[in-house]
């Protein structure tokens, strides 16, 4: 194979990025047995195995000479500071949280590379024994505490809190067992009336780089490692509600059902037929409930998920509509009533073009001389920095997951491409040190 084509770490011997990966990999593994469930992986916002996390991690990053401290929103963080005591900081990172019976890759990956690219990166500081960033900027590894929104259904609140976006509303959302968030930050011993402490400002931040496995199959087909994200597809999560009537399951002719689960049942065809016949709009009704429940009643309510998404909110916002209206006439034909509650929104994130381009470079360091510009890819999966955004620019990084599953126990992600990804992406880090603070 030909000699990858140079990059800014040439110091870093090979088998360093190797090293760190089978590091990485272990602690995966590790992270994946703190889990609210015997046997498979969940672990929700302000949980106890959201404590136990933060706690390894906050170890891991004192042990690459990190401080640490957890936020105001139960993130945990950890800096390495520049030369310059009061210099911005690039952010790297991305969550613990996780879904319910989920990978053990999804977020917890991206948290990892992090601190082990502060490994690679640091150089020694001014006291023995101390270390700093090389660059004129400090690097903080952020471990988000709640991206996916498992417990309240509203996703991104650790990193809303983050780029000071935190909404007065959200303390009322509650849990499946009627907890709020504000009770919940309680019990976790965290004081909701901090929460603004944990919002970063644009002049403290000089980016955020988030390293994070593919969650589809694009890399897998066509045998690539690595790939540039240029967007993170908008998302809009609905909590639907249809009202028939319940009745005897055998006394009841068809032509007097008003059947909820089956209105509810069309809808959601009706969500795959229209978001599958239009590009990089994906439509997902992913929990279905009928009520009473009962093996001989006819359901007289059904309730549903809807998640949303799309490369551009306006095109996302117009599918929403014709999907409504189809709601409309299969209800009204139905003689059945519907209504939406939204309970989540995110805009469209567009990465920012130089950490676009220092994440190209990172990744044409790993490629032989010569080779093809690096795969650049949509993530129609959410992620951290659709928050973080708002206050500076943001840079992907997507390695390859066979077969492309996630939010599933058979995510997967191979050494070799994870030592490849952080080579990756500590030379993007590098190459962005080497490019103005602001
Ligand atoms: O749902 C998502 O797209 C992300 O994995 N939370
Ligand atoms: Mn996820
Ligand atoms: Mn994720």
């Amino acid at each position: 194979m030909t000699a990858a084509a140079p990059g800014r770490l040439t110091g870093i011997p090979p088998e360093a990025f190797a090293t760190a990966a089978r590091r990485i990999m272990a602690r995966c593994d590790e992270l994946s047995r703190v889990s609210a469930d015997d046997g498979s992986i969940t672990r929700v916002y302000l949980s106890p195995e959201h404590a136990r996390v933060n706690r390894l991690a906050a170890e891991w990053m004192r042990e690459v000479g990190m401080t640490t401290r957890m936020d105001a929103a139960g993130n945990q963080l950890g800096l390495l500071r520049a030369a310059e005591k009061d210099a911005p900081v690039l952010m790297l990172g991305s969550h613990l949280d996780t879904v319910i019976d989920a990978g053990r890759f999804d977020g917890i990956l991206g948290v990892l590379m992090a601190i082990e690219t502060v490994r690679l990166l640091r150089v020694p500081g001014a006291e023995l024994g101390s270390w700093r960033s090389p660059f004129p900027f400090g690097i903080e590894v952020a471990a988000f505490s709640d991206e996916e929104g498992t417990r309240f259904g509203k996703a991104l609140l650790g990193s809303s809190a983050v780029a000071g976006q935190w909404d007065e509303s959200w303390w009322d959302l509650t849990d499946a067992d009627g907890i709020t968030v504000r009770e919940a930050y309680r019990e976790f011993g965290l004081d909701p009336g901090r929460i603004g402490e944990a919002a970063h400002t644009s002049e403290q931040l000089v980016g955020y780089l988030e390293a994070h496995i593919e969650q589809g199959p694009e890399l897998d087909r066509r045998s690539e490692p690595l790939a540039v994200v240029s967007s993170i597809a908008s998302a809009r999560r609905f909590q639907l509600s249809v009202e028939g009537e319940a009745r005897h399951a055998g006394g009841t002719p068809y032509d007097m059902r008003r059947d909820a689960l089956l209105g509810a049942s069309e809808a959601a065809l009706a969500v795959e037929r229209i978001c599958s016949a239009e590009h990089h709009i994906i439509g997902t009704v992913g929990q279905l409930e009928a009520f009473p429940g009962a093996v001989n009643v006819v359901p007289g309510e059904a309730k549903f998920s809807l998640d949303l998404r799309g490369e551009y909110d306006e095109k996302r916002d117009a599918v929403w509509q014709r999907i409504s209206r189809d709601l409309d006439e299969i209800m009204g034909r139905r003689h059945l009533r519907w209504r939406a509650r939204e309970v989540h929104q995110a805009p469209a994130l567009f990465c920012d073009p130089l950490l676009q381009d220092v994440m190209a470079q990172g990744i044409g360091s790993t490629l032989p001389k010569g080779s093809a510009e690096p795969v650049t890819l949509f993530s129609p999966a959410g992620h951290d920095g659709m928050t973080i955004g708002s206050v500076t620019p943001v840079g992907m990084l997507f390695l390859r997951n066979p077969d492309g599953i996630s939010h599933h126990p058979d995510e997967a992600v191979s050494a070799p491409d994870v030592a490849l990804g952080l080579r990756a992406f500590a030379e993007a880090v590098a190459h962005r040190g080497a490019e103005p603070v602001s």
